[in-house]
């Protein structure tokens, strides 16, 4: 391992495939390929590099990934995986047209809380009518303390950037959400040297989308201390690593009710003199919140592979 400590480091700004780009701490950037048969970096990775060849266009291998702080899995619409790694927060963003699912809200918060990772929920698009019944169906997220910051960052891109500022500034933050939630758009209005590719999609035309499909490194300005992660729209989170007996812990409305089971080993499902099933009876879990539950923990039960 110390061999390498000699050796430059970089951070991991762009991964696709077998080429991942590393900016140096002067703001370079060298296209690096990893030098064993996997590639093990991710974006947010800080790497010690070894430069090959000369002059312009030269291009770098990579030696060694640094311990991490945090690593997050997730698994995007084309079902190949990417990660992203020391992050300080995760923005989930959602909107009711495309109406957000809360079974993918709810895995994200997840996995966000297993990797350790503070979360929040943007809830965007409040311009448009179906914003009522959205807010709705966010509540039971409100009411079990995560922050949810509403926004129209097209509409009114003026307060949603007063709003997002002060939560991102010296910061780095992955933005996730289903494509077509505006992560893009968010990107664009907060990291002016961005230019992510937003889609508008035409209803005549289906073509033409410019859905994002790499996991990108953004500086929000010069002085290079907060970024966002741009990702593409999701469909699913691996969470085959989250231990099932975990799952309770990871569900802030459930983990407030744990401890009042009549058994130990209460699993929440049938066991009688369970306290959150009698919380779910009371109104105070929300029946969506315990489906989701018992549809998880069905997952992590099944053999792993
Ligand atoms: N009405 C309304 N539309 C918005 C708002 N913000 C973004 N949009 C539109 O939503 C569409 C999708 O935005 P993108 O930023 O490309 O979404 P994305 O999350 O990056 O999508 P993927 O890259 O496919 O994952 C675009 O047509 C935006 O113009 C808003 O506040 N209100
Ligand atoms: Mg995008
Ligand atoms: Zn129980």
């Amino acid at each position: 391992m110390a061999r390498f400590e000699a050796l430059d480091i970089g951070l991991v700004v762009a991964a696709h495939g077998r080429h991942v780009m590393v900016e140096t701490p002067e703001g370079q950037r060298v296209l690096c390929h990893p030098r064993g048969k996997k590639n093990e970096a991710v974006v947010g990775d800080r790497v010690r590099w070894m430069p090959v060849g000369a002059g312009a266009g030269a291009e770098g291998v990579i030696e060694q990934v640094e311990p991490r702080r945090n690593l997050l899995f997730r698994q995007d619409e084309m079902r190949s995986k990417s990660f992203a790694a020391n992050l300080d927060q995760i923005l989930m963003l959602v909107s009711g047209e495309p109406m957000f699912s809360e079974s993918q809200l709810t895995r994200a918060l997840v996995a966000a809380a297993s990797a350790g990772i503070e979360a929040r929920i943007g809830f965007n698009k409040i311009d448009l009518p179906v914003a009522a019944p959205t807010r709705e169906r966010l509540r039971p997220y409100t009411a079990m303390g995560t922050e949810v910051v509403e926004l129209a960052l097209k509409a009114d891109p003026a307060g949603a950037r007063a709003r997002l500022l002060p939560l991102l500034q010296g910061r780095v933050t992955l933005v996730l959400g289903p494509s077509g939630s505006g992560k893009s758009t968010l990107i664009n209005l907060l990291a002016p040297l961005a230019r992510a590719q937003v889609g508008e999609i035409s209803q005549a035309l289906q073509a033409g989308r410019h859905t994002t499909t790499t996991t990108t490194w953004y500086w929000l300005d010069e002085t290079r201390t907060g970024a966002l992660i741009d990702s593409p729209g999701f469909q699913e989170f691996g969470m085959r690593h989250i231990d099932a007996q975990q799952l309770p812990a990871l569900m802030p409305d459930l983990a407030a009710h744990l401890g009042h089971c009549r058994f130990y080993n209460c699993s929440h499902r049938h066991e009688p003199g369970c306290g959150v099933r009698a919380a779910v009876e009371a109104g105070q879990i929300s029946p969506s919140r315990y489906r989701l539950y018992g549809e998880i923990l069905d997952e992590l039960a099944q053999t792993r592979w």
